[in-house]
């Protein structure tokens, strides 16, 4: 099975999440998403945005989730890179799909980095 096709195992730790049945530091939440701080944060300020819906990766949101979504996805995440107070300075989405990219939980959201000037990566 290609990494970028695996199954949506429902017991990730984002699903736990969004079950509340683990907690975290919400940032914002609509009907479709759910924002809230990284617990290892790689800058000083380092947000997840997740859809509600079970998807592995932004391989399969692209090709499964409803145009709504997506664009409610993608409005978003521009919004709490806002409320954080990014959209002055500046930051860095990023989305990992699959093994080689190092995608650790495979429940898809995208990564806000920002709060100093970031090294290229
Ligand atoms: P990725 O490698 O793209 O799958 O990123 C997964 C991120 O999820 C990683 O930066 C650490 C974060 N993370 C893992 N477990 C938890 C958790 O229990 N709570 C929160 N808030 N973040 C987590």
């Amino acid at each position: 099975m290609a990494s970028t096709s695996v199954r949506y195992d429902s017991q990730n730790i984002f699903a736990k999440i969004l079950k509340k049945e683990i907690p975290a530091k919400t940032i914002y939440e609509n009907e479709y998403v759910l924002a809230f701080h990284d617990v290892a944060p790689k800058a000083p300020i380092h947000a997840l945005v997740i859809p509600k819906n079970p998807y592995t990766s932004y391989a399969d949101f692209s090709q499964r989730a409803a145009p709504e979504e997506i664009v409610a996805f993608t409005k978003a995440v521009a919004h709490v890179a806002n409320l954080l107070g990014l959209d002055k300075d500046g930051y860095r989405i990023i989305s990992n799909i699959g093994r080689n990219s190092g995608q650790e939980v495979f429940h898809f959201h995208f990564h806000i980095l920002g709060g100093k000037k970031l090294p290229f990566a």
